[in-house]
Parts: C-alpha cells; structure tokens; sequence
C-alpha cells in the first residue's frame, strides 16, 4: 500500500473501554453460554470488570429497545447483544427474529454506537448449541470481538 495513504483500522486491545451488554432470557440456557463467551473476550482482552454492564430482557424482541437506552447514556464505547430466537418453537419466528435483527442495526446508526451482533437465528435447538461454544465457535465471543474492534476504529476515526 501507498505509506500517503492514511488507512485506519481498530484493534483488539479493550484496555480503557466500556462496554454494554444485552442479554435475553428467552432460551436462557443458550443465551447464558454466549454472554459467558462475551465477557470472557473483553476480560482476556484487557477490559476491567468494572466497564462492563450487562442487562437482561425478557426475549429478543426487547433487545433493541434496552440498546437504545443503554445508547442515549453515553455510557459505553460499544454494545453487544446476545439472544436465540429458534425457528423451530417459535410461529412468529419472522417477527421476533426480523424485528429484533433490524432494531439493532437502526440503534447502532441512529446513536451512532457499534454494536456486536450475538443474536442467534437459528432453525434447531442443535444449531442453538452449536454456536454457543461447541463446534461452531460461540458468537458471543465474536460478538465481543467485533465491540472491540469497532469501538477502537471509532475512536481512532475521531481523531
Ligand atoms: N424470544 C426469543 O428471544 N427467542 C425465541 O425463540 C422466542 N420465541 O420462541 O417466541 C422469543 N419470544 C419472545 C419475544 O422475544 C418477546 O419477549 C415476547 O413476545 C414479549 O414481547
């Protein structure tokens, strides 16, 4: 690359920022395994204890609406939202799934805010447990990992 170019990236280190978790209790028992996955990757990234706040919903559809509000306070250098929504047992799977999806994403652009998505949509229960820390990785984990970055390159983008 061209050294006058000025290319700006984040990075990984979470010394110093403040993050903001939303969890769902819905599927509880998925969900609770993706937010051990997240705060896990902020600690072994540098973040303190004491930056991390973490609030719970009661399913996926409220998750946009605590975002907002952890979003308005200023509080936070990133969110990340953490739930399951499974196709299986759930008719309304569209809605919550759709709704939920979107809400987030018009939070982050609206506040300005990065947000890391660990919403899970999922059609089986095996799929759930899959992507919460066995084969398929655990996407709170990466959930966190993309806070961390994306917080850092706001903030480099700032200066
Ligand atoms: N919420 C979830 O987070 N996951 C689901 O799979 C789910 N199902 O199956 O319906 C679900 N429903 C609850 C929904 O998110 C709201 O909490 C509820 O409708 C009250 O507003």
């Amino acid at each position: 690359m061209d050294e006058r170019i000025r290319v700006v990236e984040g990075h990984y280190n979470a010394r110093g920022l403040r993050f903001g978790i939303v969890a769902s209790r819905f599927n509880e028992f998925i969900v609770e395994r993706l937010l051990d996955g997240a705060v896990a990757t902020l600690i072994k990234h540098g973040a303190e204890p004491g930056d991390i706040e973490v609030v719970r919903v009661p399913g996926a559809f409220e998750i946009p609406l605590a975002l907002k509000r952890m979003a308005a306070s200023r509080k936070h250098d990133a969110l990340i939202a953490l739930g399951c929504v499974i196709r299986g047992a759930t008719a309304h799977f569209d809605y919550v799934a759709g709704e939920a999806a979107s809400g987030i994403g018009r939070v982050a652009l609206e506040h300005e805010i990065p947000i890391g998505f660990g919403l899970l949509t999922v059609d089986t229960i095996e799929q759930a447990v899959e992507r919460a820390g066995t084969k398929g990785g655990n996407k709170g984990a990466d959930a966190a990992l993309t806070a961390i970055e994306m917080a850092s390159l706001c903030r480099r983008m700032e200066q």
